[in-house]
C-alpha cells in the first residue's frame, strides 16, 4: 500500500457501518409508494370478496353496480374467460382462479371488480353486486382433505379425484431404516407450525396504464420480481414483452408477501386495457390478512434415532403441508416442498429421509411467503424442536447434545443427508460465544434455584444454518426461467457512478450496501455512487429479491462488473502512465507504476480518459453488465439463545435475554445486518408469542385484522443482544459474503418456544403449538398435556 492508498471505511466501503441513503427520503415522509402515484385520468379499482370458503357460485348479477355513476367497469369471472384470463398459471405448475366462476375456494377470494372513478365508489358497487351461493363443506386442515368422502376442492381439474397435490419424498429411505434398527432410543414429535402472515405497512397494489398510442403498458406495483411479472405478463396475456414495463416504485415492506402474481394485478391490467385509462387497485388491511399469501401451515411428525451417548443415527420426517385452495407457492426448484429438506443441514447425521405430502384445503393459497427462503424456516423450526426433544429424552445438556452432532470446521464442503451441499461454518465458535453471553452455567443454577421457589426461568437454544441465495441455474428456475441476478455499472466521466440489479429491495438498503460494494472493488466513495432497481425498462434482466437471495447472486454481481471496469480501467490507466498494463499495480482507488509507486492515476482519471482520451482502438465509455450464476447456495450460520420466565398463574411468559450469534460471512454494512437481525429476532418472537390467524370449522379466516392479528411494537419487543465475532467468509461469493435477510426469522421462533418448553421441563409437555398464548401456556401447565393449535377452532377462541 502506498500512501496515497484511500482508507476505505472512511469512503464507505466494505464493512462500513454507511447510514442508509434511502433513509434520507423514507423517514421524511417522502417515499415513492405505489399509493403515491397519481396518473391524469386514472380511475380505481375494488374486489369483491367470497364471504364464505367453500361453495357453488349460482348466480352473479351485476346489474345494480353497472348502474352507478361513477362505475366505468365490473369485470366478473365470465367476462374474465372471454379472454382466457379467469384462470391463470401459477408458480408452481397449477392454475389459480382470477375470478371466480364455478365456486369460491375460500373466504375473501376475488370474485368481482368494480372500476370507477374513486375507490369509495367502486366499494359501494362491490357492495351492489348480487351473488347466489351454495354452501359446500369447508376444508380447512389436510386430515379433512384426505377424509373419506372430503369434497374434492378442485373439482375444476381434470384427473384431480382427490385434494392430494402432491406426494414427495427425498433422503435414504432404507438406510434410514437401517439407523432405526441400530438405535438405543427413538425420540419422537408432531407439531404443527401454524400460518402466519407478513405484514407488510404496504398491502399490495398496482396501476396499470395501457397507452392505446404507443401499445405500451406500464405497471407500477408491488412486486419484489418485477422481470418475473413481465415474464408472466407476456406470456399470459400475450402481449409483447418489449412493449411492458413494470415498475416497482419504493416498496413499504415485502417479506415474500409481494412475491406471488395476485388476481388484482391481472384485473388492474385488464381494466386499463379494456378503459384504456390507468386504473389504480391499492388492498385494504383485510384484504391483504384474508387472501394474500401465507407462509407455513404445516404438520410435522419427526422421529430420531438415536445412540445411547447421544450421537443422531438418522432423522425421519414426515410433514403434511396445507397449500390453500390452489398451489401457488412462489418457490424455484423442483422441490414439491421448497427446501424444507434442508432440515439438519447443520448437524452431521448418516440417514435421513423426508416425505411430504401436500393437499389442498378451503383457505388462500399460501405456503412459502414470509421471511423464509422457501419453507427453510419450518425446516428450522422442526429440526430445532426435534433436537430439544431429543436431548431431554436422552437426559442430556442441550448446549452438548448439539456441539457433538454438528458437522465440524474441517469437514466442509458437507454433503447432508438430504442432498445439499453446505459450504463453510464455524458452529462450535459459534455456540461457545453465545453460551457465554448468555451466562449459560450460571443461568442453569439460577433456573434449579428458582423452580424451588416456585418460578419458572426456561432457556431455549436454536441453532441452524440454511441455505440463502437461489441460485445456481442447475438446480432452480421459476417456470424454466433460471435462476441468477444481474448488475450493470456505468462510471460517468467525473467518476461519478449508477449501478442497477436485477434484485428489488423493499427496505434491507439496497441503495447503500450495492455502493459499498463498488467503492470496495473500485475505490469510488460510496457516497458517488447511485444505486436504482425495479424498472424493467432500464434495470438488467434479474430475478429479484426474495430467499436472502440479494447478497449472495445481485450482490455478487455488484462486484463482478466492478472488476470488468477495473480491467478496462487498468488499460486506460497504461494508457495514461505510458507504461505496458504488466507495470501496473491496483491498490484501492489508484494505479500506479510498480517501479515507481509515485507515478500514479486515480480511478477517476481513469474515467474521464475513456470519455476523452482513450487510446487509439479502444470502445469509449466506461460501463459494463454481469450477470452472476452461483455455483452453490451461501450457508450463514447462527445460535440464538433466548431465557424466560414463565408465570404459572397465568401462562404469560416474559423473555428475559435474547442472544443472537450470525455467521453470515463478510458483512458488507455491519449496521444494516444488525437491523436485519433485529428484525428479524422481531418477527421470529412476534410469531412465538403473539400471531394468531387461524380458521373455524366453517373456514372463516379468525385473525385476519390488526386487532386479532396482533403485530409487535416496541413495547412488548424484547432487547436483543448481538454477536459479530464470528465471521466465515463464504468461500465461493466474490467478497465472502452470505445472506442474512431471513437468518433471525428462521432460526429465532424455535429459540422462543424451546425456552418456553424448557421452563416448563417436568411437566411432561413436550409441545405446545404457536403461539404460545397465555392460555395455551396456562393449559399445558396445569393439565400437564401438550397443545395443539391446529384448525378448526373454535370461533371464539
Ligand atoms: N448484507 C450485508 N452483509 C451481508 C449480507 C447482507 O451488509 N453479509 C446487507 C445487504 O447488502 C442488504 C441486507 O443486508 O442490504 C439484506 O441482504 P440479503 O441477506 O442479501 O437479503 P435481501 O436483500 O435479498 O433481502 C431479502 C430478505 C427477505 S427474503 C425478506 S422476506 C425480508 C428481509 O430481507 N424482507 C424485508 N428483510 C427485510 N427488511 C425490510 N426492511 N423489509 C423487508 O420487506
Ligand atoms: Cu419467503 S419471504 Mo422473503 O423470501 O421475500
Amino acid at each position: 500500500m502506498t500512501a496515497q492508498a484511500l482508507d476505505e471505511i472512511k469512503i464507505g466501503g466494505l464493512g462500513a457501518s454507511r447510514k442508509r441513503v434511502e433513509d434520507n427520503r423514507f423517514i421524511r415522509g417522502k417515499g415513492n409508494y405505489t399509493d403515491d402515484i397519481t396518473l391524469p385520468g386514472m380511475l380505481h379499482m375494488e374486489i369483491l370478496r367470497s364471504p364464505l370458503a367453500h361453495a357453488r357460485i349460482t348466480s352473479i348479477d351485476a346489474s345494480k353496480a353497472w348502474d352507478i355513476p361513477g362505475v366505468h367497469l365490473v369485470l366478473t369471472g365470465d367476462m374474465m374467460a372471454t379472454r382466457n384470463l379467469a384462470w391463470m398459471p401459477t408458480l408452481s405448475y397449477d392454475t389459480q382462479a382470477v375470478l371466480a366462476t364455478d365456486k369460491v375456494r375460500f373466504q375473501g377470494q376475488e370474485v368481482a371488480c368494480v372500476i370507477a372513478d374513486d375507490p369509495y365508489i367502486a366499494k359501494d358497487a362491490c357492495e351492489a353486486i348480487d351473488v347466489e351461493y351454495e354452501p359446500l363443506p369447508p376444508i380447512v386442515n389436510p386430515m379433512q382433505a384426505v377424509a373419506e368422502g372430503a369434497p374434492v376442492i378442485r373439482d375444476d381439474k381434470e384427473n384431480q379425484a382427490d385434494n392430494v397435490i402432491y406426494n414427495w419424498e427425498v433422503g435414504d429411505a432404507a438406510a434410514t431404516d437401517r439407523a432405526f434398527e441400530q438405535a438405543d432410543m427413538v425420540s419422537r414429535l408432531k407439531l404443527h407450525y401454524p400460518r402466519s402472515h407478513p405484514s407488510p405497512i404496504e398491502c399490495c397494489g398496482s396501476i396499470a396504464d395501457f397507452n392505446r398510442a404507443t401499445e405500451k403498458l406500464t405497471v407500477y406495483m408491488t412486486t419484489q420480481a418485477p422481470h418475473i411479472i413481465r415474464a408472466a405478463v407476456a406470456l399470459v396475456a400475450e402481449l409483447p414483452e418489449h412493449m411492458i414495463r413494470i415498475i416497482s416504485p419504493d416498496i413499504g415492506g415485502g417479506f415474500g408477501n409481494k412475491v406471488p402474481v395476485y388476481p388484482g394485478y391481472v384485473c388492474s391490467i385488464l381494466a386499463s386495457i379494456l378503459l384504456e385509462r390507468p386504473v389504480k387497485w391499492i388492498e385494504d388491511k383485510t384484504g391483504n390478512l384474508i387472501s394474500t399469501g401465507f407462509a407455513r401451515d404445516i404438520y410435522l411428525d419427526g422421529e430420531m434415532a438415536l445412540r445411547q451417548d447421544g450421537k443422531i443415527l438418522g432423522v425421519r420426517m414426515h410433514c403434511d403441508a396445507d397449500h390453500g385452495a390452489f398451489f401457488s407457492d412462489a418457490q424455484p426448484s423442483k422441490f414439491k416442498i421448497g427446501l424444507l429438506h434442508s432440515a439438519f443441514a447443520a448437524y452431521d447425521i448418516p440417514a435421513a429421509h423426508l416425505t411430504a405430502r401436500g393437499t389442498y384445503s378451503n383457505k388462500a393459497p399460501g405456503g412459502v411467503a414470509y421471511r423464509c427462503s422457501f419453507r427453510v424456516t419450518e425446516a428450522m423450526f422442526f429440526q430445532e424442536r426435534m433436537v430439544q426433544a431429543a436431548a431431554d429424552d436422552l437426559g442430556m445438556d442441550q448446549a452438548a447434545f448439539r456441539r457433538m452432532n454438528f458437522v465440524r470446521d474441517e469437514d466442509f464442503p458437507h454433503r447432508t443427508p438430504l442432498g445439499f451441499l453446505t459450504d463453510s461454518g464455524q458452529y462450535g465458535k459459534c455456540l461457545d460465544v453465545a453460551l457465554k453471553a448468555v451466562g449459560y452455567e450460571e443461568f442453569r443454577k439460577q433456573q434449579e434455584e428458582a423452580r424451588a421457589k416456585g418460578r419458572l426461568f426456561g432457556l431455549g437454544i436454536s441453532t441452524m444454518t440454511e441455505p440463502l441465495g437461489a441460485g445456481n441455474s442447475r438446480e432452480y428456475d421459476i417456470l424454466g426461467i433460471k435462476m441468477f441476478d444481474s448488475a450493470e455499472l456505468k462510471v460517468h466521466m467525473t467518476g461519478k457512478a449508477i449501478v442497477r440489479t436485477g434484485a428489488r429491495g423493499q427496505g434491507q438498503g439496497h441503495e447503500t450496501t450495492w455502493a459499498q460494494i463498488v467503492s470496495h472493488e473500485l475505490g469510488i466513495p460510496a457516497e458517488d455512487i447511485v444505486v436504482e432497481e425495479g424498472d424493467t425498462d432500464t434495470a438488467p434482466f434479474g430475478m429479484g429479491t426474495y430467499a436472502s437471495r440479494s447478497t449472495p447472486v445481485a450482490g455478487a454481481a455488484v462486484a463482478m462488473v466492478s472488476r470488468k471496469i477495473r480491467a478496462k480501467a487498468r488499460k486506460l490507466a497504461a494508457h495514461l502512465l505510458e507504461v505496458s498494463e504488466e507495470d501496473i499495480e491496483w491498490e484501492l482507488g489508484r494505479f500506479y507504476v510498480r517501479s515507481a509507486p509515485d507515478r500514479g492515476v486515480t480511478i477517476q482519471e481513469c474515467a474521464m480518459a475513456a470519455y476523452s482520451n482513450m487510446p487509439d482502438g479502444m470502445e469509449p465509455g466506461l460501463e459494463n453488465t454481469a450477470y452472476y450464476d452461483p455455483p452453490n447456495l451461501t450457508w450463514p450460520f447462527a445460535v440464538y439463545i433466548v431465557t424466560v420466565e414463565v408465570d404459572p398463574a397465568t401462562g404469560v411468559w416474559d423473555v428475559l435475554t435474547t442472544v443472537a450469534v450470525d455467521d453470515c460471512g463478510v458483512r458488507i454494512n455491519p449496521m444494516i445486518v444488525e437491523g436485519q437481525i433485529m428484525g428479524g429476532l422481531t418477527e421470529a418472537y412476534a410469531m412465538a408469542n403473539m400471531q394468531f390467524i387461524t380458521f373455524d370449522a366453517e373456514g372463516n379466516c379468525i385473525g385476519s385484522n390488526y386487532m386479532d392479528y396482533l403485530l409487535p411494537t416496541a413495547w412488548e419487543t424484547p432487547g436483543f443482544e448481538l454477536h459479530s465475532e464470528v465471521v466465515t467468509p463464504c468461500p465461493h461469493h466474490p467478497i465472502g459474503a452470505k445472506g442474512i435477510g431471513e437468518c433471525a426469522a428462521v432460526g429465532g421462533p424455535a429459540a422462543f418456544v424451546n425456552a418456553v418448553i424448557d421452563a416448563l421441563s417436568g411437566t411432561g409437555v413436550r409441545n405446545i403449538d404457536m403461539p404460545l398464548l397465555p392460555d395455551r401456556v396456562w393449559e399445558a401447565l396445569t393439565y400437564r398435556r401438550d397443545v395443539s393449535g391446529a384448525p378448526p377452532v373454535r370461533s371464539d377462541d
